[in-house]
This record gives C-alpha cells, structure tokens and sequence, in this order.
C-alpha cells in the first residue's frame, strides 16, 4: 500500500467510515475508491414492514456524512496532484437512463473486494452484510491495492427471505451474475413507485429498506458485533 492510500483509508475512517476500497474501472478517471459507511443496528431494526421516520433522517445524515468524506477524499487526492469526481452518496441523474447514478456505488464497493452483489440486489459486506452505505470517489490516482472478499460466511444464502418480504414484490429472487453482470436483479420501477406511493409521509417516497432490515447476512453482523 503507498503513503497516500493509507492515509485516504485513515482520513476516511476517522470521518466515520467502517471500510474503504479501491478499484480499476474503465469508465472517466481510470481508477476508483470505494467508502462504506455503518448504519445502525437499532435504527435499522425498528424497520418492521415499513420505514420509520427515525430511518429516513438517519438515511438522509449518513448520506451527508458520505457525501463529506468523499469530498475530503477528493481535496487530498488534489493536494497530491491528483484529479478527482465525487459520486454523490444518492443522486438519480435520469439523463444517464431511468434509476440511474452516475457511477453504482455497488458496482465500485464488488470491484474493490469489499463484498458481493445478494438476491436483495443490495451490496453485501463481508462483515456488516447489506446494512451499509455507499460512496465512491473517481480519481486518476492508482493505489495499487487489490483484495477480494473471501468470507464466505457473508455470501446470499440465497434463502429468498427478502424476496418475500419485498412490499412491491419487485426482487426477482436472481443471483448476481459476474458474467452477465448488467443483468437486473428486481424491478427498479416497481420498487421506487411502491416506495413514493405506500411512504411519501414516511420518507417522501426515498426509503423502505425492507429487503435490507431482514436480510440475516445483516442480523449476523449485529450478533458477532454484541460478542466481541
Ligand atoms: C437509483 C437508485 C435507486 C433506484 C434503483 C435501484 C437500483 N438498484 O439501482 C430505486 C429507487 C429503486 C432504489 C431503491 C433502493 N435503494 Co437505491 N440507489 C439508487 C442510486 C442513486 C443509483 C443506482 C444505480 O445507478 N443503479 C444502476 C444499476 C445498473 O446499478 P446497481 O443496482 O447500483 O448495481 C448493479 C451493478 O453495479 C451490478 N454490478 C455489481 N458488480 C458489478 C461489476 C461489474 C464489472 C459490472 C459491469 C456490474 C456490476 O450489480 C448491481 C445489481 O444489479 C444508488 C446510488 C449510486 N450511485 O449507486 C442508490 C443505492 C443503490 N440505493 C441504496 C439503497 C439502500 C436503496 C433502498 C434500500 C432504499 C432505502 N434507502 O431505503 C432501495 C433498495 C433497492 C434494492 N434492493 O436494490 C444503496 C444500496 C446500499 C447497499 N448496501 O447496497 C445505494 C448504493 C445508495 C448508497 N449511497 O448506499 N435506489
């Protein structure tokens, strides 16, 4: 590992994030750092066939709090000389196509060896499961640090619990594909439409995190976390 990519995982992670990752990709500056962000346990738990208003706000300052590490990122990358793009933690940008960001931040967080995609479609950490947040900083700096996700503890059960527990039915109960791995795994439409219909009062139609709350990769994380 260089100096400044241990310095980016040690800023990133006095700002609050649990991992950081970095990855090759081919699209804009060639190279890619990957930021997880924890969220709570409790908060996450009270998640009980729908969002709670306390999930929305702990949603939208976890949102800030990656925003902000991500652009701290960036300003050290630039006093390294270093060109950098912030992926905004949740931006739909329908000029790239409908539910679309500008960069998956689940794509970036798989490809830096952090975790893998599950049956809920979400990113699963190999040590938090999917009850993570996501950032990712673009960047022409190659850190030159690979690693992959070898707990297989933490891989979709593929116990569909999730699927059946979808409001909107939107999870196609499909495994992530690394061959084909533009392959949609749920109904993007139905989610997001069930989530503006069934929560606009709740979340004003942003969350639900149903397929997350019942994931047990999740459960497995807060169980081993009350151990140690
Ligand atoms: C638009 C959007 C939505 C849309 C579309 C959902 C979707 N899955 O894309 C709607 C409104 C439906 C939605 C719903 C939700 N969302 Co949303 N959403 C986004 C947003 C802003 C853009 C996603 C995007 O560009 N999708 C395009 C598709 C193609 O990509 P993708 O699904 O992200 O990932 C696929 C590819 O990356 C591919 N893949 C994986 N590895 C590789 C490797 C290679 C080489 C390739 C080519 C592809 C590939 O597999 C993935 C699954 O198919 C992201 C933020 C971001 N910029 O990533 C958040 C994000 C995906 N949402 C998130 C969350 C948590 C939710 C909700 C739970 C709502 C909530 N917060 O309560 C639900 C859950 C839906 C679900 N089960 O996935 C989190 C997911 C965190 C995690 N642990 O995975 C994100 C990453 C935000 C964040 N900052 O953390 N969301």
């Amino acid at each position: 590992m260089t100096a400044l990519s241990r310095e980016i995982v040690a800023l990133c992670r006095s700002l609050g994030a649990c991992d950081v990752g970095f990855f090759d990709t081919p699209h804009e500056l060639g190279h890619g750092i990957s930021i997880a962000v924890r969220l709570s346990d409790a908060i996450v738990d009270e998640i009980d066939g729908a969002p709670t208003f306390t999930y929305f706000n702990h949603y939208r300052s976890v949102n800030a709090l990656i925003d902000h590490i991500l652009l701290r990122t960036g300003i050290l990358l630039a006093e390294h000389g270093y060109r950098y793009i912030t992926v905004a933690a949740s931006q739909s940008i329908p000029t790239l196509g409908a539910y679309r960001g500008r960069f998956s931040h689940k794509m970036g967080a798989v490809l830096s060896g952090m975790g893998h995609v599950g049956r809920n479609c979400l990113f699963i950490h190999e040590k938090y499961g999917p009850r993570v947040r996501l950032g990712t900083v673009l960047t022409d700096f190659d850190a030159k640090v690979r690693r992959e996700s070898t707990d297989r503890d933490y891989f979709c059960d593929k116990c569909n619990i999730c699927v059946r527990a979808c409001p909107a039915q939107a999870l196609y109960g499909r495994d992530f594909d690394a061959e084909n791995p533009d392959e949609p795994l749920m109904d993007y439409r139905a989610c997001s439409e069930h989530m503006k219909r069934a929560y606009h009062h709740i979340g004003r139609g942003a969350v639900c995190g149903i397929c997350m709350r019942v994931c047990p990769k999740g459960q497995k994380s807060r169980d081993e976390t009350k151990k140690l």
